[in-house]
């Protein structure tokens, strides 16, 4: 027995920043009807797909800032990709910047959200690994600010959805092996993650060459070494100046990608994936509870940076 979900990677070339988000919603429905007419159940979305990639810029108005946030979700121009999505009947999977109140407190999150068939918001992620750093870096040829326009979120859920078990993360999350497993660890079948994730990286330029290569490892070694299926969605091109890479990609609980975008614009590539693939990894090499120590894996929750023994000392590495 199968269970099919058809899902498409829908890619988004650059937003400029004075792109609105009618005109970017328009791009997002033609992406979601160009996958409904290819059969797909869901279609993925970048990460903060809303807007050009504001971290890349110093604000110092906070007011300017919020302007790239979006309060309600959805909101009058995104209520539009909400009704389509009812209407043909496919699910999606979108990031945006959230803005939120809570207990008086106002919060800002880089989020992301899963949207079933009904146009019905099942699970909502906000971004843990947030890059970069949270002071102006002029030195750089652009900032990478999320660490000071973002809050880190509380953690990685899944939903039951799609006939499956499904998960979401967001670009940087990607990097960590922790992402897949504590997923993996709730059954997760299938992981979608949208980035931004420019080409140039000015801590350490020698890593520009192997960006491709970087995110393809990622993405297939969490999909293998937890059985699951990845959809790693890119915003790419040349954003503000900034050239981001594609990469887009669908890949299965055996770590193969099955299908990827061609081109650093808009476009869907789409797999037609049987969540019951991941069951033999699953049962078998990463069987979790049959083959893992855990009781030697402290660290890895008591420790967050490296600590290294030198005569006889815990010495803490700068
Ligand atoms: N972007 C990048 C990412 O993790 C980055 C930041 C680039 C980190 C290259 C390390 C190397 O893909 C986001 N938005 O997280």
């Amino acid at each position: 027995m199968a269970r099919f979900v058809t899902v498409a990677a829908g890619q988004l070339g650059p937003i400029a920043r004075t792109a609105t988000r009618t005109e970017v919603v328009a791009r997002l429905m033609a992406l979601m009807r160009e996958a409904n007419g290819c059969g797909c159940d869901l279609i993925v979305y970048p990460e903060l797909a809303l807007t050009t990639f504001f971290p890349r810029w110093y604000f110092e108005d906070q007011a300017e800032i919020d302007s790239f946030f979006e309060r309600e979700m959805p909101a009058a121009e995104t209520q539009a990709l909400f009704d389509l999505a009812r209407e043909l009947g496919i699910g999606f999977c979108l990031g945006y910047a959230e803005l939120t109140v809570e207990a008086g407190i106002v919060r800002r999150y880089n989020t992301s959200i899963l949207v079933d068939q009904s146009g019905t918001i099942t699970l909502k992620y906000r971004k843990v690994h947030l890059p970069g750093h949270a002071e102006h870096e002029p030195w750089r040829k652009f900032q990478h600010l999320e660490k000071r326009y973002f809050e880190p979120g509380s953690g990685f859920d899944v939903a039951s959805a799609f006939g499956g078990v499904m998960g979401m993360a967001i670009c940087n999350d990607r990097r960590w092996s922790e992402t897949y497993r504590v997923m993996g660890l709730q059954g997760v079948e299938m992981v979608m993650i949208g980035y931004n994730t420019p080409v140039h990286n000015p801590p350490a330029p020698e890593h520009d060459d192997l960006s491709l290569f970087h995110n393809h490892l990622v993405m297939q070694a969490g999909a293998y070494q937890n059985g699951t299926f990845v959809v790693g969605v890119a915003k790419a091109g040349l954003e503000e100046g900034v050239d981001h890479i594609g990469g887009s990609c669908i890949i299965g609980p055996s770590g193969e990608i099955i299908a990827r975008c061609a081109t650093k614009g808009d476009e869907i590539a789409l797999a037609r994936c049987d969540l019951d693939l991941c069951n033999s990894y699953k049962r078998t090499t990463f069987n979790f509870d049959v083959h893992r120590q855990p009781q030697t894996y402290g660290l890895i929750v008591e420790r967050k940076g490296v600590t290294t023994m030198a005569d006889g000392a815990a010495v803490k590495r700068e």
